[in-house]
């Protein structure tokens, strides 16, 4: 049910976004680290990557992530915290993850065939 209604705040945050920019320009691969420094997390998602590829966050506080797609619709899900957020191509979304302990958790690309094209990265959770 909280799921349910992130995706659905998702995908009207996205719908409102302004479409296309024309080319998916930008090429570059995934990859980078970024750490979050309480204002929240920008993501990436293209095809088939995401950037940064590693991300931390402290643990036990909610964290704002926003994804921009490239390319494709991508969206970005974190099992643990049963977070997803899903931005159209061209789109953006943005949504509250839920505290986390910490750990080293996986975050990926739910799209069909994407995690396995490389659609995945590392959330690191630190005191
Ligand atoms: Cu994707």
């Amino acid at each position: 049910m909280t799921r349910r209604a992130l995706r659905l705040s998702s995908i009207a945050i996205a719908s409102v976004v302004l479409w296309g920019c024309g080319s998916d320009g930008d090429s570059s691969g995934g990859g980078g680290t970024v750490v979050d420094d309480g204002s929240g997390i920008d993501v990436t998602g293209r095809s088939f990557s995401f950037s940064p590829g590693e991300i931390h966050v402290a643990a036990n506080e909610e964290v704002v992530v926003r994804l921009s797609s490239r390319g494709a619709n991508h969206d970005f899900v974190v099992d643990e915290a049963e977070f997803k957020i899903e931005a159209e191509r061209g789109g953006s979304a943005e949504g509250a993850m839920s505290p986390l302990p910490e750990g080293t958790y996986a975050f990926y690309c739910s799209v069909s065939g994407h995690r396995e094209a490389g659609m995945e990265g590392i959330l690191v959770v630190g005191p």
